[in-house]
């Protein structure tokens, strides 16, 4: 069976307007493990379709690519924030390939699959983790067998929609083969995550665990990982640096899962056998502050760690507290000295006008965010998404417009389309207001201009910078502009 797998466009490309250049160009890393899980299960006829990363952004190139690849079936993966292009290209494909059997997955999939029939033109959807799923179903569809033995997938019969039931988490990560990067090989020198979290092309985006512990109210990781932490092995993430460094000679690696460093004695060994393999590689990775510890911070910058992304989402305890998030403002200020110390740079996540805040919490927000050694900023307002703690809870604590609720709302990228919640005692223009100005507060201060120019080593580093200014005053000026 011939099998090709996509994802539509993210919309990263269109919303950073005129400055495409400086939008991130990531694969989807859930298409890439799919199609690695069915060559290791001998089924070699797989195509990757990435719409964003190989820069086709219009459907008919999409519809061209299909004809030429002949599939038996279709796998599209969908998050929430581009269900609206994967709806645009489903029904472009049915109408043009009426009789070719689709199946949706990822995370939009998973947090509502009587839902996803509904919107978009699906015959099968994939719940949960979808590697064994499509695995199981194309052999079930090339044996004519019956899918009620197919767990984690629901299809349509005699006008039902039918669970099969829910997919066990796979055990053991280390059996997972690596990301099928070859079926993408002569995209990846243009793989980039945002213009300033990469010092060194070619990159590659690896996930080293699934799942998170915690619970926070605004993140459906809960739902669709099953609140179980799953790692690779030390060894396992090694081995797969190297066989990617001689295959595609690459030179950084951005870990994108969660959270890297939730397993001490994982990163402690993982950073021996890098420098043991004398594996001279920069990587960056997503970190939770509260498993920072000078220990493990030094050793990552020695093994080549030299950028983190990291959610503190508040400065202000109670808001904290009522997220669900494991951290207070003392600790998140105390670790991200150490992270200073260590001269690793380190990117705050942050949220405005969560359930809750207060223009006076929002203000200990900001001057958290003003009195921290931060890299850089991202600076969000809440949006409310399916399939989260809070999401029947949002309306006890303000206003919700569910017409908004795409995940995109409260970014600054993303402001044109209206937020999806303003809280009680606020106000969407004040909310669109402090984003801006803390925006430029954060990014034009002397101190923070100076860091930056500090960290310019190349040309390359210049260019990126003057990108990154160009689409920062870019998005400033357009959220200005549109009221
Ligand atoms: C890396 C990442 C990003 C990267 C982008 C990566 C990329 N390639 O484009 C960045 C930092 C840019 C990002 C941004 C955003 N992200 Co994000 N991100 C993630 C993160 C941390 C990892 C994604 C990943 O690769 N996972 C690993 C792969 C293997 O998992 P997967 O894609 O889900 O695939 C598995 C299953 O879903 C399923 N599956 C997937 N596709 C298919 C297809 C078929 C056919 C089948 C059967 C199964 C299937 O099987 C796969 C293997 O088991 C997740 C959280 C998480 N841990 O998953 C959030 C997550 C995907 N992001 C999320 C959100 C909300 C956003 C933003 C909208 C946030 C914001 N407001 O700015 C933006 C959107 C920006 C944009 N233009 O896309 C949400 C999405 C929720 C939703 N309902 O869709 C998540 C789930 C976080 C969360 N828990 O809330 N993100
Ligand atoms: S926000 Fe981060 S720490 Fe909280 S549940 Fe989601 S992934 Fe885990």
């Amino acid at each position: 069976m011939r099998i090709a797998l996509l994802s539509s466009s993210k919309r990263s490309q269109d919303i950073f307007g005129g400055f495409k250049f400086a939008a991130p160009l990531m694969p989807s890393m859930g298409i890439l493990q799919i199609a690695a899980h069915l060559e290791k299960n001998n089924h070699h006829d797989v195509f990757v379709y990435d719409a964003d990363l190989m820069n086709c952004l219009r459907e008919e190139q999409i519809l061209e690519w299909i004809g030429q690849k002949k599939p038996d079936l279709i796998g599209i993966s969908i998050f929430t924030n581009h269900v609206d292009t994967s709806q645009k290209l489903l029904h472009r494909i049915k109408n043009e390939f009426p009789t070719l059997p689709v199946i949706g997955g990822g995370p939009h999939c998973t947090i509502d699959y009587q839902a996803a029939f509904q919107e978009l033109p699906l015959d099968y959807v994939g719940v949960g983790e979808g590697d064994e799923t499509m695995t199981e179903l194309v052999e079930a569809l090339n044996q004519q067998r019956p899918l009620d033995s197919v767990l984690g997938l629901a299809y349509k019969a005699n006008g039902e929609i039918k669970f099969t039931g829910p997919r066990p988490l796979i055990k053991d990560l280390d059996s997972m083969p690596y990301p099928a990067y070859h079926l993408i090989k002569e995209y990846i020198p243009l793989i980039r995550p945002q213009i300033m979290g990469y010092k060194k092309k070619p990159l590659l985006l690896i996930i080293s665990s699934r799942g998170c512990p915690h619970s926070c109210g605004f993140c459906s990781n809960h739902l669709l990982w099953g609140g179980k932490y799953r790692a690779h092995s030390a060894q396992y993430l090694v081995d797969m640096i190297e066989h990617f460094i001689s295959q595609f000679g690459i030179k950084e690696i951005t870990f994108f899962d969660d959270s890297f460093i939730l397993n001490k004695k994982r990163v402690l060994a993982f950073c021996d056998l890098l420098q043991e393999r004398k594996l001279k590689i920069y990587w960056s990775a997503n970190i939770n502050l509260n498993n920072v510890s000078d220990e493990v911070v030094a050793r990552m910058r020695q093994a080549g760690c030299w950028y983190v992304s990291t959610g503190v989402e508040s400065g202000n305890n109670d808001i904290l507290q009522f997220i669900g998030k494991p951290l207070t403002v003392e600790t998140a200020t105390e670790k991200l000295q150490i992270l200073h110390r260590n001269k690793i740079n380190c990117r705050g996540y942050f949220i405005l006008g969560l359930p809750k805040d207060t223009k006076e919490t929002i203000n200990d927000t900001i001057r958290f965010v003003l009195n921290n050694p931060l890299y850089l900023l991202h600076l969000t307002v809440y949006t409310i998404q399916k399939g989260t703690p809070w999401y029947s809870e949002n309306e006890k604590y303000g206003t919700v417009f569910y017409e908004h609720n795409d995940g995109m709302s409260g970014t600054l990228a993303g402001n044109i389309h209206g937020l999806s919640f303003v809280g009680h005692g606020l106000s969407a223009d004040y909310l669109l207001q402090t984003q801006n100005q803390v925006y430029k507060k954060f990014y034009l201060r002397f101190s923070q201009v100076l860091k930056m120019l500090k960290s310019i080593s190349t040309l390359d580093d210049v260019i990126k910078m003057v990108k990154f200014f160009g689409a920062g005053f870019y998005f400033v000026v357009k959220s200005k502009l549109i009221k």
